[in-house]
């Protein structure tokens, strides 16, 4: 552990430090007197003292669409000066979310990456090959701060030129790759078929998008390695959110600087540990922009069982999607990672697959693109795999070795829109 005075502290010494934490967040978000602030005090908020962490669920939320609102300096509760860093996400689904740091906030950080590090068995002197991309996207630079915070050996490799990854690879013997999990395959299959010897790889950190245990299975047969799940985001802090340990059975979060709920995303409501729901996060100790009860969209559930690590840290599932990527076809609702868990768990396709969702007509139909693991066309046997496991109707699409499009850099595209035109994947009809 790097912190395990933190880490491993007893429930009720963790629960007093949330509470006495919490209570500066609320004075200082009402001395800001910005949004949260504002609504702190409809609420009838007037002090840190009259918060409780049980009452943490009776407060205001806070979302995305305030960090738009108030874009891109509206939201800080410091002056802009002490801002040393700025870093945010790409925006798929349009306006940039871009979130600031301290120089407190930047230590915080790598103190939560190092963590991260060491749930998969890093510490000092292990070489870290981080191949998650650097910029504005907090993963390279996040992973890059916590790996010298832990007194490692960075390889700041950023996404892409996979034959030079590939190369460093073998020269340098990291012990720890870092990178999205659809890129660890990638890099995987590179590697075998330049012949590289990556044996002494013991762990990969993968994060930033939704994977599956099929998809787990697939990268732990490509790279010799046990690959646990980081998640995070950029509105709570980057990566270093929550990780899982080498026991590979939950992310334990990191809940003395980040609270943690599970509620429903319809109502708001917070649901029993156990049950999926939306996590939402309170950021006690953040500076530059600390976020009250920000609903995330994520959908994991929680659970405050024992670890056979020792780390005391509630636990969050791996995520099952967001929200706002549920798809619903002809009637049937269904998460992009249930359709992978159904795909790979066949063993009849490759792990690299993309789903099409032909909007054209009035009647939504999925069109699911994959490639055959070992040559035939199981297409109708995938479509009844599909069918029996979700009730979901799909097209399944088997093409030539090589389609399907391979993330180099960033997250990978598992869902694309078919509005008009051409198809976006040839081959399918
Ligand atoms: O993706 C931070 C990160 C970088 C996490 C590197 C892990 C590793 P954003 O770009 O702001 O930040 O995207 C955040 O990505 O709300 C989730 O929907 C998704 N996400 C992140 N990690 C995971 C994960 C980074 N382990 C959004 N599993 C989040 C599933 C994840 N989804």
């Amino acid at each position: 552990m790097f912190d395990p005075k933190a880490e491993a502290m007893s429930r009720d010494e963790r629960a007093a430090l949330q509470r006495h934490r919490l209570w500066g967040l609320v004075d200082r978000l009402l001395a800001a007197g910005g949004v949260q602030g504002e609504r702190l005090r409809e609420a009838g908020v007037k002090g840190g003292a009259d918060v409780t962490l049980a009452d943490l669920h009776k407060l205001p939320f806070t979302t995305k669409q305030d960090l738009w609102d108030n874009y891109p300096f509206g939201m800080l509760t410091v002056p802009r000066d002490q801002v040393a860093a700025v870093h945010g996400s790409s925006g798929t689904r349009g306006r940039p979310t871009l979130v600031a740091y301290t120089r407190a906030d930047l230590d915080l950080w790598a103190s939560m990456c190092a963590r991260s590090l060491s749930c998969a068995g890093a510490g000092p002197g292990s070489i870290i090959h981080n191949a998650y991309g650097y910029g504005l996207f907090t993963g390279g630079i996040g992973i890059h701060q916590g790996a010298v915070a832990l007194g490692a050996t960075v390889v700041p490799m950023s996404g892409g030129m996979t034959e030079r990854q590939v190369r460093l690879l073998t020269d340098l013997r990291p012990d720890v790759l870092a990178c999205t999990p659809a890129y660890a395959l990638r890099l995987g299959e590179a590697a075998a078929e330049a012949g590289a010897d990556l044996s002494w790889l013991k762990a990969g950190i993968f994060g930033a998008e939704p994977w599956t245990e099929e998809l787990r299975a697939a990268i732990e047969r490509v790279l010799p390695i046990k690959a646990v799940d980081i998640y995070g985001l950029s509105e709570v802090i980057g990566p270093g959110v929550a990780t899982e340990c080498l026991e590979q059975n939950g992310l334990h979060v990191n809940e003395d600087h980040f609270v943690v709920e599970a509620v429903d995303p319809a109502t708001g409501t917070p649901v029993a540990d156990g049950e999926p729901g939306e996590l939402v996060f309170t950021t006690p100790t953040k500076q530059a922009l600390p976020l009250l009860r920000y609903r995330t969209g994520d959908i994991a559930s929680l659970t405050r069982a024992a670890c056979d690590c020792g780390r005391s840290l509630v636990r969050m599932s791996k995520v099952t999607g967001r929200a706002d990527d549920m798809l619903v076809i002809r009637g049937v609702n269904v998460y992009p990672s249930e359709v992978e868990r159904v795909l790979l768990g066949t063993g009849l396709v490759v792990p690299h697959y993309q789903l099409v969702v032909d909007r054209r007509k009035p009647a939504t139909r999925l069109l699911v693109a994959c490639e055959a693991a070992a040559g035939g066309d199981p297409a109708e046997e995938l479509a009844k795999a599909l069918q029996a496991e979700l009730g979901l109707a799909a097209d399944v699409h088997v093409l030539p070795s090589g389609t399907v499009p391979r993330v180099e850099v960033g997250k990978a595209v598992r869902v694309v829109p078919w509005e008009t035109g051409e198809a976006p994947l040839p081959g399918l009809a």
